[in-house]
């Protein structure tokens, strides 16, 4: 299985180690074919090169959109070396066997990423390089295809002992370029269904590129890797680090939750602040000021904060970091940080410091995943909103001004709240959740039960859920959930309706005095 390099085609875009790869690959006694500026690249090292287009007896045409497209490079990368037939064909057609191809391909994703226009894109889906990957992969018996310039040092340590290369080298590095074929055509055809805003789920491809492998997953046993969709949206994938060490599989989950809900909060309006525990909430609030917004988010559940991420819908400033460093926190994540800020944080070695280009915009559209048995279920982002709503009042009496603007925020939290879910709101503070109970009634309990907790452990004379307004995620089914919010102390109550017994709930909002509010729209979230 063990295979002579004697032949190399190298084209490369990224030219990074391509100088060191050809003088090592020449000092073998490896013969060099190259494509126009890969070639200038080495030759200008003053190594010995041959240009493609001497191999081809053709030159490179249409801006280099036609280079290696050419039975000669094709032939001498596909033919089966012991095949009789192809053997004859290479005879009568003067091709030689091409034994090793290196390649990268033209850089789609960069080009993406700096928010290129549609021709410049366009010109950088490369045809030539995936179509030599793929060649070279498929004849692997034969060739070997490196197409990560991180590879090289393997190549060139297997070349350096004999000049050949084995079989489950080969084997790899075919697999490893198939994974980078299709995760290339995996971004551009995302790339053009977002220009075509082409949103349904079923016509778009799922799939992105490896960023980094993980220490873990959601346990230590468990394997895991981060892989980056090329979505445009400020989160944690395009996030800045600018201190502590490299996040989890956990913190890349609970810092995702965590920005996605502060988002929920136009910096426009006043800033605000989540602290999330296992990708739920344990406390979300507004304020007028951002240390503020912490403090009250803090006070809804300071317990479970404990170890928690922290998201900020504005830039950290000196006074907010000051409180923030005087609990153990694992991420915090902002559209910026001020160098003050910044320098606070430096004391805290294994905090970690995340900033974004902005906030997520919760409207946009996009996509999410997750795996069941042999299968993916994909969906849009629920990108719905309260404020877009029309909102119903159902009972004798309305919410005042003041218990509206509780609902609409207990409801916006709710919707990030893992289902079932009952958050509790007062002045733009969360004063109490209740997350994924398998019965709501159970999680209207949970979240007056904390709220008690909190109200004990801080002095209070009563828990903040007393005089609150409290959102149900999902249509309150029966009396009983409504009967335990009565219970907790809130005064208005927003949901979706569209239960059978929705009169039922109705009549029991009624007889407490209850004002109810439905949305028409639910926010499962399992
Ligand atoms: O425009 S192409 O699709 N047509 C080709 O025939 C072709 N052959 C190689 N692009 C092609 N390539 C790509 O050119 C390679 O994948 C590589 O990324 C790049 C290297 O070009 P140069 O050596 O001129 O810098």
């Amino acid at each position: 299985d063990q295979v002579a390099v004697k032949t190399a085609l190298l084209s490369v875009s990224d030219k990074t180690g391509i100088v060191e790869l050809a003088r090592e690959l020449n000092r073998l006694g490896v013969r060099l074919l190259s494509t126009g500026g890969t070639h200038k690249a080495i030759a200008d090292a003053g190594i010995a090169v041959t240009d493609v287009s001497d191999v081809t007896g053709f030159p490179e045409i249409m801006d280099g959109r036609v280079k290696t497209l050419h039975p000669s490079v094709h032939g001498g990368i596909l033919a089966i070396r012991d095949d009789a037939d192809h053997v004859k064909a290479m005879e009568k057609h003067a091709i030689g066997a091409i034994d090793l191809v290196v390649i990268n391909l033209y850089p789609f994703e960069a080009v993406r990423a700096r928010g290129e226009d549609y021709p410049e894109s366009v010109e950088n889906i490369d045809i030539g390089g995936p179509a030599m990957i793929r060649a070279s992969a498929k004849n692997h018996a034969y060739v070997t295809i490196v197409t990560d310039p991180s590879d090289y040092a393997a190549l060139t340590e297997r070349l350096g002992k004999d000049g050949q290369t084995d079989y489950p080298f080969r084997q790899q590095m075919a697999q490893k370029a198939f994974a980078r074929t299709a995760a290339y055509d995996t971004a551009i055809s995302n790339w053009m269904a977002d220009e075509l805003k082409i949103e349904t789920p079923a016509y778009r491809t799922i799939g992105g590129s490896l960023r980094q492998a993980l220490r873990y997953g959601e346990n230590p046993h468990q394997s895991a890797a981060f892989y980056v969709t090329g979505e445009q949206r400020p989160g944690v994938a395009n996030a800045r680090l600018l201190q502590g060490k490299q996040l989890s599989y956990n913190n890349i989950n609970d810092t995702d939750a965590a920005f996605e809900l502060v988002a929920e909060f136009s910096p426009a309006t006043g800033p605000a602040c989540a602290i999330i525990k296992h990708a739920n909430p344990c406390g979300v609030a507004t304020g007028t000021s951002l240390r503020e917004a912490y403090l009250k988010a803090l006070a809804c559940d300071s317990t479970s904060a404990f170890g928690g991420i922290i998201a900020l819908n504005s830039e950290l400033d000196a006074e907010t970091a000051r409180e923030i460093v005087k609990l153990f926190t694992e991420v915090i994540i902002a559209p910026g940080a001020t160098e003050e800020a910044q320098a606070i944080i430096g004391a805290k070695q294994n905090l970690r410091l995340l900033v974004t280009e902005g906030l997520p915009d919760p409207a946009q559209p996009g996509l999410m995943a997750k795996t069941v048995s042999g299968g993916l279920l994909v969906q849009a982002r629920d990108n719905g909103r309260i404020a877009d709503l029309e909102l119903k009042v159902v009972t004798k009496r309305a919410p005042t001004d003041r218990e509206l603007e509780d609902l609409k925020f207990a409801y916006t939290v709710a919707k990030h709240v893992k289902s079932n879910a009952i958050v509790y709101a007062r002045d733009g503070q969360t004063a109490g959740i209740g997350a994924g109970q398998m019965s709501r009634v159970d999680s209207a309990r949970i979240a007056a039960i904390k709220a008690e907790d909190a109200a004990r452990a801080a002095g209070w004379p009563q828990p903040l859920t007393k005089g609150s307004a409290a959102a149900s995620e999902a249509f309150l089914p029966f009396a009983d959930g409504l009967l335990s919010i009565v219970a907790a102390g809130a005064t208005a109550v927003v949901q979706p309706g569209g239960s059978m017994r929705d009169q039922e709930v109705i009549d029991a909002a009624n007889e407490h005095g209850i004002a109810m509010v439905f949305t028409g729209m639910r926010h499962f979230r399992h």
